[in-house]
């Protein structure tokens, strides 16, 4: 294809996400895709599996077999610029090995995984052979992996309770082979994030946001992150910033069905009403026919 029409016209960053699909939109690779656009980056999607549920839980998952995943996956790579790569949930160690070989393959300057192994309503999203591959093979060819709490503890084979058990968790998994670790406090009474950057500590402290029964914070996060570090930041500020988009998208959040709570990942472009003696037209620049001179 020629590249010349495009010549002159500055595009955003493409972003990867390799996840799971809910159809209820929370969380897997439609959270993401939003999270990505609301970055001002343009999203490209593979999906792992085909979730049923809505927004009061998982009802079964569908995993994608991992041939057609490989072809999906074959197919985008051939035909963008990938900027950044984004994984959540793989379902299976299968999956996960076609990801280990896609990575392997393309050696993408940002890669960023959301290691999901349960949803909120505790149904499995990754196998137990899956959990092995992760932690003695994926995690190697990841820039930065985000755990929460129940998922580091798994990685790192230790119970956390503190925050300094946290950090315990990160450096260890730090040690399986991973540049750079997350250890996300959201499971915690106080919501500190732990960062290791591959030599230090540092903690993103942050009040506990009021509403507890969220779906899709994991997956934004991690999708706010990629797009940071696909936009050249450093580790710290580009967590920083994902967290603070999480947190306003969650305040922002509202009910769409009877059980968890997506977030609002639009939270910016909400139409500020007018302000008092502003006319609701212009009065230029509209159809003819709504002009005021054609009445
Ligand atoms: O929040 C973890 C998660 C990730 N990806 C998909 C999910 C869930 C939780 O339900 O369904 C597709």
């Amino acid at each position: 294809m020629s590249h010349l029409h495009t010549q002159g016209i500055s595009v955003p960053p493409i972003l990867l996400t390799i996840a799971g699909f809910d159809p209820s939109c929370g969380a897997g690779v439609v959270a993401d895709l939003k999270t990505f656009a609301a970055h001002g980056c343009y999203g490209i999607a593979a999906i792992t599996s085909m979730t049923v549920q809505n927004t009061q839980g998982v009802e079964a998952v569908h995993n994608t077999p991992s041939a057609e995943l490989r072809e999906q996956l074959e197919i985008l790579a051939k035909d963008s610029d990938i900027a950044a790569v984004k994984i959540g949930m793989l379902g299976n160690r299968g999956n996960a090995v076609v990801v280990g070989e896609f990575l392997d393959a393309h050696k993408f300057p940002v890669v960023v995984h959301d290691p999901v192994m349960k949803s909120s309503s505790n149904s499995e999203l990754l196998d137990n052979a899956g959990v092995k591959y992760l932690s003695t093979e994926l995690l190697k060819r990841c820039m930065v992996i985000t755990p929460n709490v129940p998922e580091a503890e798994i990685l790192a084979g230790m119970t956390i309770n503190t925050v300094a058990d946290m950090e315990e968790a990160a450096r260890k998994i730090g040690e399986l082979g991973a540049k750079a670790v997350i250890v996300k406090g959201g499971h915690m009474d106080r919501a500190v994030d732990v960062v290791f950057d591959g030599k230090e500590i540092h903690q993103l402290s942050g009040d506990k946001v009021k509403l507890e029964n969220t779906h899709g914070t994991g997956c934004t996060f991690a999708s706010a992150i990629t797009a940071q570090l696909a936009a050249g930041r450093g580790l710290v500020e580009a967590a920083t910033l994902a967290k603070a988009y999480v947190v306003k998208a969650i305040e922002k959040s509202y009910p769409v069905g009877k059980g968890r709570v997506p977030l609002d990942h639009f939270y910016r472009m909400k139409i500020e009403p007018l302000a008092r003696g502003t006319h609701a037209l212009p009065n230029h620049g509209v159809h003819p026919a709504a002009e005021p001179a054609a009445h």
